[in-house]
């Protein structure tokens, strides 16, 4: 005979899945690309917890894509070969060599681990960078940086056909140039940004690893419209790291992206948190 235990509150389990029903009427069918930073990865068990995220989310009848960083994981291989790399603005100034680095670190290593994790939790992923089908078509960004790429041209059928079959795209932010023997490294907010406002997604979430958009008393702030974000631009509240990510959003948000959401990816559960309960999680930028 079974007896019942209360070494776990069950009925609050149920409820939670309950109250999240609304939610997952709401983003039925919906786009949702998720940039997971080097920064917010963590360790083994964080990277199961993404991707379980990332499966239930497939699995409840959205379509997540995952954009990935890797910053961490490039200095560490750049170090052990003793390259010498510096940012300028928050990007990494890039000789031939380190991109070379960086197309080996991002599209081997860190998207194969990520696709991995997901089909550990019984996902589909695919693992793709900006070149594969010419997804995401770069010039460079600044002469100063070198291969440092600026999407120009993007081309998200392949996403949409990975979708039709039940698969999560996993991609690197890695791209050609127009001409095709070019390699460009794109900063990863940049690449998940357009290929959000490309797809015209529902959601972006940037995962990093700060709570969100701060105001000047380092309160962080849920709601945000564009306006609003532009004028702690202006006035200094917003400031370094935070800066590029508010720049995605906004332009994420011109090309047609319906929210943008910044939040910590070390959170416990932090996409489910953002999409399926009332709380919500970090700052959502909206017009
Ligand atoms: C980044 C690409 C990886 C990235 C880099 O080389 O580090 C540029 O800076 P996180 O983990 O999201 O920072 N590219 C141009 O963005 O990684």
């Amino acid at each position: 005979m079974r007896t019942q235990t209360m070494d776990r509150d069950w009925i609050a389990t149920a409820r939670t899945l309950s109250e999240a029903l609304p939610y997952m009427q709401r983003y039925s069918g919906a786009v949702v690309v998720v940039k997971f930073g080097g920064n917010a990865m963590g360790g083994v068990e964080e990277m199961a917890e993404f991707a379980r995220d990332i499966v239930l989310m497939r699995q409840v009848g959205m379509n997540p894509v995952v954009v990935h960083g890797g910053g961490p994981m490039i200095n560490d291989l750049l170090g052990r070969l003793g390259i010498e790399s510096e940012f300028v603005r928050g990007k990494r100034k890039t000789t031939k060599e380190i991109v070379e680095v960086v197309e080996m670190v991002l599209t081997g290593l860190v998207n194969k681990r990520i696709v991995q994790a997901i089909m550990d939790e019984g996902g589909r992923a695919v693992g793709l960078s900006g070149k594969d089908d010419d997804l995401m078509v770069c010039e460079a960004d600044d002469p100063e940086l070198g291969f440092v790429g600026r999407p120009i041209e993007m081309n998200v059928q392949v996403l949409k056909d990975l979708f039709d079959a039940g698969i999560i795209p996993v991609i690197a932010p890695v791209a050609t140039g127009m001409d095709a023997n070019e390699t460009f490294n794109v900063n990863g907010d940049t690449a998940a940004g357009a290929i959000a406002g490309a797809l015209e997604a529902d959601r972006l979430l940037l995962l990093t690893d700060v709570p969100g958009v701060k105001n000047a008393q380092g309160e962080v702030v849920t709601q945000l419209t564009p306006d609003q974000v532009r004028s702690m631009v202006g006035d200094g509240s917003i400031s370094g790291g935070m800066i590029p990510k508010v720049e995605t959003a906004l332009k994420a948000i011109e090309d047609g992206v319906r929210a943008v959401v910044i939040l910590d990816g070390r959170l416990p559960n932090a996409t489910l948190l953002e999409l399926f309960t009332d709380h919500g999680a970090g700052s959502i930028i909206r017009s």
